[in-house]
């Protein structure tokens, strides 16, 4: 026994936890990232300074931002390894809720420690506490319930053991973890307990590779075995599992095309011959084309999210059924699918057994081999600009530029606006592990980007990290920039100007609104200016407010100095801004998919009528997948 704060039990106990998968152990907890205030200043702030060596802290500056550190981390370690986040009362804890709900969205391990108010309670209304007036119990915290995949305020020293085990234990559950909430009064966190030995002794989690039941494998076999468009759909399952290489001898035995959802881009190679690439709202010709007309798609460790499915319009045979391999129950059985639960690798490697023999049929094979050479054309051309043209480079020319300096290795990191659907459509995907395409896209949530690849970088320092980020976004969360030099964490952030929400102007234009308000620019009277063709922008200047967070700047202006820039920017010892404009208004065309964005039924607007016409035409392709596999 030894008699410890609860804050300073809760630091050893974190700084002694492994996970395991393979034989392979590594740290459950790498760090905390923090800022102090006075719910936690005394309690964890105390603990942290007095077992620094144990578990190193690292002072961020925002704490929606650690979180986000904390979630890019976590993905780039395949889920085995992540940080935990300290901070005070009130406005710093609910300051997570939206790296939360990011995480838990994603299926991301976070450990989240808010503290909380007094538990005596003597002192309240305690600074910076919301008074429930009915319902004493409830604290700004209570935000955090439906966000977290395990939430517990620890109200006296003892519950702090079962609370961080099973804290543990749904972190390291690859089915259920994401944000874990562990919310502690800041009284409770600077009072002692008797803390028993065995609480503070190392403990490995071990992530097993669950199989799937035989009967199920059996079922999965024969449905596949009888298709006859069979289409594979990777999701981010495939590279949490590190079934990359599984799925390529998959696809090599069987011969069956792959389409690839946000999290799940880069499963396969690229240049592999029935690679599809991009599948869905952002996805590429071919692989909408072979989706339309699939009969038994093969979802792997994939939520189904309406970029995946193309808004339900994306799989289009009457009779197509689904086969749902992951190992959360939840998402196996959705689109009335056969649940194959089971993680990914085993079940390629089991699955391939299984079929051993069995080829798809030649002419399918042929159209998607065909459609994966056509798409790779396309993506050349899209990427090539538009020729000596005048202005700013197109943000396809730029991807391109950073497609190529990353090499095989290197990691892009994006999170929202007209990027992500860019990056799914046009990344070639060299990595084999699949692990060079970093899109939040659960959440695609904006100032992800940069604390993101802060986190991909200290997951993988030996990887280029280019953060791939819009004005808009950079504007939401740009202060971690400053964790980013104070650490030397050399991130390569390209910044992509284009004076607004380009994305979202779009959509604007296309429900029949004009791009109304997604500009940056004066506002007239109070409000945006009615004038859409008005030019004007706002004397933003980027670059300097980058500089003077102490990153250094590049001021790139055609797509050769960004060429230049990104090679400079190699071997820096800390984060590098590379500020580029970018043409406002040329986007990267869909392919063969539609997004349910709701337009208005009636309206004045002509333009609006119109968008809504197109709207019940494309509706009309909706489905619900219904049919059930046994059918
Ligand atoms: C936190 C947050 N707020 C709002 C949105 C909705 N949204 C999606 S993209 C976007 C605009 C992004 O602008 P920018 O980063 O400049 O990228 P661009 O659209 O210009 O490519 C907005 C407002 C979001 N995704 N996240
Ligand atoms: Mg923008």
């Amino acid at each position: 026994m030894s008699r410890l704060t609860v804050a300073q039990a809760l630091v050893r106990f974190l700084a002694v936890q492994e996970t395991e998968r393979d034989g392979r152990r590594e740290r459950l907890i790498a760090g905390c990232f923090g800022i102090f205030g006075h719910g936690n200043v005394a309690g964890l702030g105390q603990a942290l300074h007095q077992y620094q060596e144990l578990l190193p802290f690292h002072p961020a500056r925002n704490e929606q931002g650690m979180v986000h550190v904390a979630a890019g981390y976590a993905r780039q370690k395949n889920r085995l390894s992540t940080f935990a986040c300290t901070t005070s009362v009130g406005p710093g804890a609910t300051n997570m809720v939206t790296g939360a709900a990011l995480a838990t969205i994603n299926r991301l391990p976070v450990l989240l420690l808010p503290s909380d108010t007094f538990a005596t309670r003597t002192p309240h209304p305690v600074l910076q506490m919301l008074e429930v007036a009915h319902d004493a119990t409830v604290s700004v915290n209570d935000c955090f319930r439906p966000v977290s995949r395990f939430y517990e305020r620890v109200q006296r020293p003892e519950q702090l053991i079962p609370a961080a085990l099973e804290a543990m234990r749904v972190l390291t559950d690859p089915a259920e973890t994401g944000a874990v909430t562990l919310a502690l009064p800041e009284d409770v966190q600077a009072e002692a307990f008797e803390v028993p030995d065995a609480f503070l002794e190392p403990r490995v989690w071990t992530v097993y590779r669950q199989p799937p039941a035989p009967e199920a494998l059996a079922r999965a076999a024969g449905l596949i075995r009888g298709a006859k468009r069979p289409l594979i759909v990777a999701g981010g399952g495939v590279i949490y599992s590190e079934a990359t290489a599984a799925l390529r001898e998959f696809v090599d035995a069987t011969g069956m095309p792959v389409g690839e959802t946000m999290a799940g881009r880069g499963a396969l190679l690229s240049d592999h011959p029935l690679s599809m690439g991009s599948l869905g709202a952002t996805g590429a010709a071919g692989a909408n084309r072979l989706a339309h007309d699939a009969d038994v798609v093969i979802g792997i460790g994939t939520r189904w999210s309406d970029f995946t499915t193309a808004s339900h319009s994306a799989f289009q045979d009457p009779g197509v059924r689904f086969v749902n391999v992951n190992v959360a129950a939840f998402d196996a059985g959705k689109q009335s699918g056969l649940p194959v639960l089971a993680d990914a690798r085993v079940a390629l490697e089991q699955l391939r057994e299984a079929l051993a023999g069995h080829r798809v049929d030649a002419a399918w094979e042929e159209r998607a081999a065909s459609e994966s050479k056509a798409w790779a054309e396309e993506v050349a051309r899209v990427v090539s600009g538009n020729g000596d043209q005048p202005g700013p480079p197109s943000q396809a020319q730029i991807i391109k530029e950073i497609n190529d300096a990353a090499g095989e290795t290197g990691v892009v990191v994006c999170a929202a606006g007209s990027a992500p659907g860019d990056l799914h459509k046009l990344w070639r995907a060299r990595d084999p592990a699949g692990k060079s395409y970093h899109v939040e896209y659960g959440y695609s949530c904006m100032g992800y980007e940069i604390p993101g690849g802060m986190g991909v970088k200290l997951a993988a320092p030996e990887r280029e990290v280019y953060v791939l980020i819009g004005d808009g976004s950079y504007l939401m969360l740009p202060g971690e920039l400053v964790t980013a030099v104070a650490q030397r964490v050399p991130i390569v952030v390209v910044l992509v100007d284009n004076h607004g929400y380009a994305s979202i102007g779009a959509l604007s234009r296309s429900v029949g609104s004009a791009g109304f308000g997604t500009l940056y620019r004066f506002s007239e009277n109070g409000s945006v200016p009615l004038d859409p063709a008005s030019t004007e922008v706002l004397p933003l200047d980027l670059a300097a407010n980058a500089e003077s967070l102490g990153a250094w700047v590049i001021r790139a202006r055609t797509i050769e100095d960004l060429r230049a820039g990104l090679a400079g920017a190699r071997g820096a010892a800390g984060p590098v801004v590379i500020h580029i404009e970018a043409d406002r208004y040329q986007g990267v065309p869909g392919y063969e998919s539609w997004w349910d964005v709701p337009v208005a039924e009636v309206s004045e607007e002509e333009s609006v009528r119109a968008a809504r016409e197109a709207y019940e035409r494309d509706h009309a392709q909706q489905r619900q997948y219904l049919r059930s596999w046994n059918e």
